[in-house]
């Protein structure tokens, strides 16, 4: 197939072996990062040797890295941003060196994504990932503690004000102006070294407390892609974190992006959007959510996407316990599932502009 089925591994302190990964059919691309050396800083060299040749000897290829983080004071535009920005260009090149062909990343002040229960009970017994507004809507994290389930636990609850607080004021504007300085950086040096840059999008892509959110829908993306106008400068377009809010046409975006050739990773995974905005996470399957998972696949095939693809957050089942979203079962359902419509669309597609 062309695209470039993968799986992300948490590396060796993940409960899912990359002997199970191996095993999973068309499983080409291993995921993965370095998770204990804090965002600002240089990853070794001999832990990414190591990730990359755990892979090979299970017949994976490392070649994608989720994620090297964006410090917040690079995002906030405050402090010794440009040492920071030569170490995150520094990682790019490290990567480089050792096999990485994409780099995934998000522009999110401080909280990746946000949801309000890991371990939602379905009918059917399995349980997933949720965001519930009415679970929501009265916190103010500047005046109540909240814990928020996936919320970074490093922070203290005073920092979190203060950094809540600095983004307030920073505002959407000053956070693209310092995207625009990050990229006009890092860019240059990832195509130096044939690393596509994939920024995730935010998730839920709406504020959420007050924060500013940029990278969230098509308007936001023209402009993110517009910002350096490089091949380089990418996606990773996240079906599910795009598409839990209703304004966001995934298929459409997943076409005219993939047109554009600006597309170098996909997460695909469904979500239910609920009547007042709320989702849960859900199968990968088109009918158990709000997402046409043929319509995305078939988008991407017919332009001949080549990139990364991986399965995303599935839902516990089985009898599973482990890391919410990052069980073994649903998401090797998942993957087998994106296989079968690739399969299909790969064959049947002829790619645009070339259709009779
Ligand atoms: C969630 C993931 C995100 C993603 C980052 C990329 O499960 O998709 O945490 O890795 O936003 O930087």
């Amino acid at each position: 197939m062309k695209m470039k089925l993968s799986f992300r591994w948490y590396g060796k302190e993940d409960p899912i072996s990359l002997d199970y990964i191996a095993q999973i059919p068309g499983m080409r691309s291993v995921v993965s990062a370095v998770y204990d050396v804090k965002p600002g800083e240089v990853w070794p060299e001999e832990s990414l040797r190591e990730i990359a040749e755990a892979s090979r000897r299970h017949g994976l290829v490392f070649d994608v890295v989720e994620s090297i983080p964006v410090h917040e004071d690079i995002k906030l535009g405050r402090g010794d941003v440009e040492h920071l920005l030569e170490v995150y260009c520094e990682n790019i090149r490290r990567c480089a060196r050792h096999g990485v062909r994409c780099v995934t990343y998000n522009f999110m002040p401080v909280f990746d994504w946000t949801r309000t229960q890991l371990d939602h009970l379905a009918a059917d017994g399995s349980t997933s990932l949720v965001m519930y507004w009415d679970q929501m809507k009265d916190l103010d994290p500047l005046v109540d503690d909240i814990d928020l389930p996936g919320w970074d636990a490093s922070y203290t609850k005073e920092e979190i004000r203060e950094l809540i607080t600095a983004y307030a004021a920073l505002g959407e504007e000053g956070l693209w102006r310092n995207l625009k300085r990050f990229l006009e950086k890092v860019i240059p040096v990832a195509e130096s070294c044939g690393v596509r840059m994939a920024i995730h999008p935010d998730d839920p892509p709406y504020p959420i407390f007050g924060l500013p959110r940029i990278i969230t829908n098509e308007q936001n993306l023209d402009r993110l892609l517009s910002l350096v106008d490089s091949p380089a400068n990418a996606l990773c377009l996240c079906t599910g974190s795009l598409g839990c809010a209703a304004f966001n046409d995934i298929p459409l975006m997943v076409r005219k992006y993939a047109r554009m050739g600006r597309i170098a990773f996909m997460h695909i995974r469904n979500v239910k959007i609920m009547e007042d905005g709320s989702f849960e996470e859900r199968a990968h399957l088109s009918s158990c959510g709000s997402l046409d998972m043929l319509e995305v696949v078939r988008a991407l095939a017919e332009n001949g996407f080549e990139g990364y693809v991986r399965p995303d957050h599935g839902r516990m089942i089985f009898g599973e316990k482990g890391k919410p979203g990052y069980g073994l079962y649903d998401r090797a359902l998942g993957a087998t599932y994106l296989n079968g419509l690739f399969e299909a669309c790969e064959r049947m597609c002829a790619p645009d502009g070339q259709k009779q």
